[in-house]
């Protein structure tokens, strides 16, 4: 912590990167470590190759944009919260390029190294409690819209606590926010109660292509067919958290055409199965209960080696 505090105050303009498919975490993460930045007199801009999804847009984030980037404005490059180097989407070469680079993350299997300062704490349920050490380590004085957008990224990263990945530092983390003013109703009611009206027709169009396939259950969604009934990859995303509580699932995924031919799958599994090295088989990566990858190219092929892999990963004696 120490060395990323004196990286950061060494340099004049920072650039910090979330991941493509933002979520709470790293939202929360950005926008905490761009206050911090801030907060000692530096510019920091922020980037991520993707739109922030409806869900999250309950709160205001001012210096998170997708403009084009300029890497020679930057002396200082901040990845928070991102496991895998295709997840910064147009900035990865830049930032794996650059000479002076942090990279903050929580994720137990991830590829992406900083060559300045690495900082991964894979006991930490959310990156968010890492910024906020972080924020603790400085002595900064957190405002009540920080220590939200933290809280946010915590209860996103654990459904408000309720995934395994909770441990009691997460609690800590949370009644500390909590204690720092944190608006938890405006979160809670946000990002975990509440169903978008949208969210809940596309939910029923859905239910009807379900496979159930032993204890794997999954679904493809073709991009026509988000055409036709009018909804995107955003719409859907938490669809794959619904499938592997269904009764009787051990692994659930969802394959989401989001451009032609490029298919986004998400994987989830119950507690004994790991889907994060079915995953890296992809090139991608995650969590032992929620991981994701790609498929860009012979999709049958890639589909029916996922399903084997899953099926495979059920067939195991659960490990606990
Ligand atoms: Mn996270």
């Amino acid at each position: 912590m120490k060395q990323i505090i004196s990286l950061i105050k060494k340099s004049k303009n920072v650039a910090v990167f979330g991941h493509q498919s933002p979520d709470g975490d790293c939202l929360g993460s950005i926008s905490a470590i761009s206050f911090l930045i801030k907060n000692f007199g530096i510019n920091v801009d922020a980037f991520i190759d993707d739109d922030i999804p409806p869900r999250l847009t309950f709160l205001k984030y001012d210096n998170i944009n997708t403009k084009d980037f300029e890497l020679k404005n930057y002396d200082l490059l901040i990845t928070v919260d991102v496991a895998s180097e295709r997840l910064l989407g147009r900035y990865k070469d830049d930032f794996l390029n650059f000479e002076n680079t942090i990279v903050i993350d929580h994720h137990k299997n991830r590829n992406l190294q900083g060559k300045s300062a690495t900082y991964v704490d894979s006991q930490k349920a959310s990156c968010s409690e890492i910024i906020f050490d972080l924020l603790c380590y400085t002595k900064i004085d957190i405002t009540k819209d920080i220590a939200t957008k933290l809280y946010m990224g915590v209860v996103d990263d654990t459904a408000c606590f309720l995934h395994d990945n909770t441990t009691y530092k997460t609690h800590i983390a949370g009644a500390k926010l909590l204690e720092k003013g944190a608006n938890i109703s405006l979160v809670n009611y946000n990002i975990i109660k509440m169903i978008p009206r949208k969210t809940f027709e596309i939910r029923k169009l859905l239910n009807n292509q379900i496979v159930f396939d032993g204890e794997l259950t999954y679904i493809v969604v073709p991009g026509k067919f988000m055409m036709k009934h009018n909804f995107t990859k955003v719409d859907i995303g938490d669809y794959v958290n619904m499938l592997v509580n269904l009764e009787n699932t051990k692994i659930a995924f969802t394959i989401i055409e989001k451009q032609k031919n490029v298919f986004s799958v998400s994987l989830r599994s119950v507690v004994g199965y790991d889907v994060s090295h079915i995953a890296s088989n992809f090139g991608g990566g995650g969590h032992p209960q929620a991981s994701g990858l790609e498929i860009r190219e012979d999709f049958k092929e890639n589909l029916d080696k996922l399903i084997m892999l899953c099926k495979e990963e059920i067939a195991k004696v659960a490990y606990v």
